[in-house]
């Protein structure tokens, strides 16, 4: 079985709200169909230009109004419902059988981590051979009204229930290099990485959820061997699937 992220910047374009990349997804779906034959697939896409700039412009990680907020809240996660729905249109298309759920109504949050979940039916539709879909959300939480769920937080607690053999990352660049390579020409593709790996997270994209430091931080939790590849190359998943040399792959290294 194995953990695929549709990265919110290979899914969307992170420079214009709610854009939706239909021709990516579209590739990606492809792929998927031909992998699907032999293999078990979860998914979980982020938020993209669709959850992060609602998520910031309600300020929704800090403490303000309760109505504006209760608001933004709302809108944030019915926009997610909407970029899932597109999704699922797209791989309905190809006759994968995809199954969206929605996080908020499997997980509840404490301090920003996962603290309850109903994930049963996560396991259920893996075993009768659905493909189903979460992607980070607006999640209830014990210690305040609402907080933010991120894919990635989902993915490391699904690695850890559901053991997959790998999860995959699709992102908008080959894979993890030591600086921002949308910033600095010079920077390098790192193809393993361990907890020793020097990287300079600097930012140039909304996301409330951390971005690329929360993606590594939360690969070192899972169980499994962590992948992160370019979510616009053809025949990228593939390889990673079968355990060919691509992208960056993150190894847990016990210590
Ligand atoms: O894009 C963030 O999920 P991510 C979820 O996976 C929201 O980090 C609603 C901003």
């Amino acid at each position: 079985m194995i953990i695929l992220k549709l990265g919110g910047s290979v899914i969307t374009d992170k420079r214009n709200p709610m854009s939706f990349k239909a021709s990516v997804v579209n590739q990606i779906a492809i792929e998927i169909a031909s992998v699907y034959r032999y293999k078990k697939i979860a998914l979980v896409h982020g938020a993209g230009s669709y959850g992060h700039p609602l998520a910031q412009s309600y300020a929704l990680k800090s403490d303000g109004n309760a109505a504006i907020r209760q608001l933004g809240v709302a809108k944030t996660h019915c926009a997610m419902l909407r970029l899932s729905a597109q999704i699922a249109d797209i791989f309905l298309s190809h006759d994968l059988p995809i199954y969206p759920l929605t996080a908020s109504s499997i997980f509840i949050l404490n301090q920003t981590e996962v603290s309850l979940s109903w994930d049963n039916v996560i396991n259920d539709l893996l075993q009768k051979n659905y493909i189903p879909l979460l992607s980070g959300d607006t999640a209830m939480a014990l210690d305040k009204d609402v907080d933010i769920l991120s894919g990635d937080q989902i993915i490391a607690f699904l690695a850890n229930r559901l053991k997959p053999e790998k999860v995959i990352f699709l992102m908008d660049i080959d894979g993890i290099y030591d600086r921002n390579p949308s910033l600095y020409s010079h920077a390098k593709l790192l193809h393993e990485i361990d907890m020793d790996t020097k990287i300079d997270f600097e930012m140039n994209a909304i996301d409330v959820s951390g971005g690329l430091k929360n993606k590594i931080e939360q690969a070192f939790k899972m169980p499994c061997p962590v992948f992160f590849i370019n979510g616009n190359v053809q025949g990228a998943i593939a390889k990673a699937v079968q355990g060919k040399a691509v992208g960056s792959v993150v190894k847990r290294v016990l210590r």
